[in-house]
């Protein structure tokens, strides 16, 4: 049913459905369960990119490959690849093949990177649920990417659900853990990244942070059709359900996003091409037909 976008990437692989507008857009480290490093993050941002400014996509379904060839497990995606971390975030290196690290200005800079928070953005702001599609381990910045999606499907015998940031001397102390809390409440939040213990599918669906869990073999098949479900839909209205959602969380960006599209709407009456054509016959405006509506 997938016919593959693009095959360029080297760490992301990213397909389309051949008969509904959905977009499929997976990790492709499965041994290293689908760690991240910078060309992984830069990938993942052209595709969600790409998907965010196609018209003629509704949902975005954000999965991990698996299973590993080495041991046969199966991840969404375990956070930053901790072999390339470095003393500013985590770095390109010579085998790291994405297209940012061709260019000349970051490379020469070998600044690290913490990208994966524009990533986090482009999920939050992007017009179109994304749902993340959970086959194994989510773990770390893995975990926080799960957490950022409009939905979760995880895997019923396969899914784990993990924070070590404190670990590995990481925080994510953005969506990861404020948005979590949430999602979850604030106890069950501190608990997740305090203790780190690990919670299976059905556990994160109790808690709120997974819509449901969904036996394996079943998981790809029935994302798929929640997919559908929502791209029948009126995109306007899930569009400006979405940013409602986020409105509260979101502060003066939230209100922007979603002001945005009250002026989107806006345009499309007659009253505002009034405005525009006054403008451009250089007369008055004559508003008075338009009714102060109450
Ligand atoms: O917190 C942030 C950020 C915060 C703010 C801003 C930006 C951020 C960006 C990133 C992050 C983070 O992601 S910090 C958290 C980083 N991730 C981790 O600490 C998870 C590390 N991995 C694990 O704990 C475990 O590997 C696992 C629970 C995911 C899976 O365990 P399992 O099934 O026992 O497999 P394991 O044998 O450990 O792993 C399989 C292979 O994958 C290993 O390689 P191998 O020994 O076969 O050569 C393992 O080293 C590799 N691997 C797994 N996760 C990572 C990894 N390699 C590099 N980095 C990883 N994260």
């Amino acid at each position: 049913a997938w016919e593959p976008v693009t095959d360029e990437f080297e760490d992301v692989t990213y397909h389309r459905a051949r008969d509904v507008p959905v977009v499929r857009i997976a990790f492709d480290r499965p041994e290293v369960r689908n760690a991240f490093r910078p060309g992984t993050v830069d990938e993942l941002y052209a595709a969600l990119d790409h998907a965010r400014k196609r018209a003629d996509v509704g949902c975005v379904l954000l999965t991990g490959n698996g299973p590993s060839e080495k041991d046969g497990g199966w991840a969404f995606c375990a956070g930053g690849d901790q072999s390339v971390r470095g003393g500013s975030g985590y770095e390109y290196r010579d085998d790291d093949e994405a297209s940012e690290a061709d260019d000349p200005l970051v490379r020469e800079a070998k600044a690290g990177r913490l990208h994966v928070l524009e990533v986090q953005r482009l999920i939050r702001f992007m017009p179109k649920p994304v749902v993340a599609v959970v086959p194994g381990w989510a773990v770390g910045g893995g975990h926080s990417l799960h957490v950022v999606c409009d939905l979760t499907l995880a895997s019923a015998e396969h899914a784990k659900f993990l924070q070590t940031d404190p670990d590995v001397a990481s925080f994510d102390g953005g969506f990861g853990s404020a948005y979590l809390a949430k999602q979850i409440g604030q106890k069950k939040a501190r608990e997740v990244f305090f203790r780190g213990k690990t919670y299976s599918a059905a556990e994160a669906a109790d808690m709120g942070m997974v819509n449901e869990a969904i036996p394996h073999e079943e998981l790809e098949a029935v994302a798929l059709e929640w997919a559908e479900e929502m791209t029948a839909k009126s995109p306007t209205a899930m569009r400006m359900l979405k940013y409602a959602f986020n409105l509260t969380d979101d502060g003066m960006v939230g209100q922007q996003v979603f002001a945005g599209e009250a002026t989107r709407l806006a345009y499309m009456t007659d009253e505002a091409q009034e405005g525009r054509d006054a403008f451009l016959e250089k007369r008055e405006p004559a508003f008075d037909e338009y009714p102060w509506h109450y």
